[in-house]
């Protein structure tokens, strides 16, 4: 990890929620944001959270990535903390019925607290939306993302030249080319 001043906290319930929230973590390092991570639970350690959420502005944070499974109720509290934007990765963990606990625990925010919520699992996603808020602001982020987002385009239109290659065909492509 970087040793500068982290713009980004990723924070998670437990260590077992690192699998998932390391897809973050890779993508920040990708696009060379310093970022943190530690775990804050919101029912195992209350205070923790409050501290952690209480002082990332001031420590100089721009947006924090929070993580949790089951009644994933972290990333709502620690939004309800701070006024910088929170992304929220709803875990599919030991204690998750199927997902849609953690989802809908982070989803379904009341009005005036809101939580960036990405898919199941999508910790990447999270990392992404995190460095496009921060690219907002940062031409050089900005323009990682933009790059990413065009080789993500090449991917795809490579994918489109297999498929014509290995010989099936739609109206589609012999209209546009
Ligand atoms: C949640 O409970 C955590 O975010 C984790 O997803 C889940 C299980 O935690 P452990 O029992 O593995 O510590 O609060």
């Amino acid at each position: 990890m970087p040793a500068t001043t982290p713009l980004v906290g990723i924070i998670m319930g437990s260590d077992s929620d690192l699998q998932v929230m390391q897809g973050a973590a890779d993508i920040l390092t990708t696009f060379d944001i310093p970022f943190e991570l530690t775990v804050v639970s919101a029912h195992r350690t209350p205070l923790r959270m409050v501290e952690y959420a209480s002082n990332a502005k001031n420590r100089g944070m721009k947006v924090i990535i929070a993580g949790a499974g089951g009644a994933a109720h972290l990333p709502g509290m620690v939004a309800s903390l701070t006024s910088l934007p929170v992304i929220g990765v709803p875990v599919k963990s030991s204690n998750s019925i199927d997902g849609w606990d953690s989802v809908l625990s982070i989803l379904q925010m009341p009005n005036g607290i809101p939580v960036a919520t990405v898919a199941l699992n999508a910790s990447k996603n999270a990392g992404i939306l995190a460095a496009s808020i921060i690219g907002a602001f940062d031409k050089p982020t900005g323009d990682k993302i933009i790059t990413y987002k065009k080789d993500l385009e090449k991917e795809v239109l490579k994918k489109v030249d297999k498929l014509k290659k290995d010989g099936w065909q739609n109206e589609f492509d012999k209209t546009t080319k």
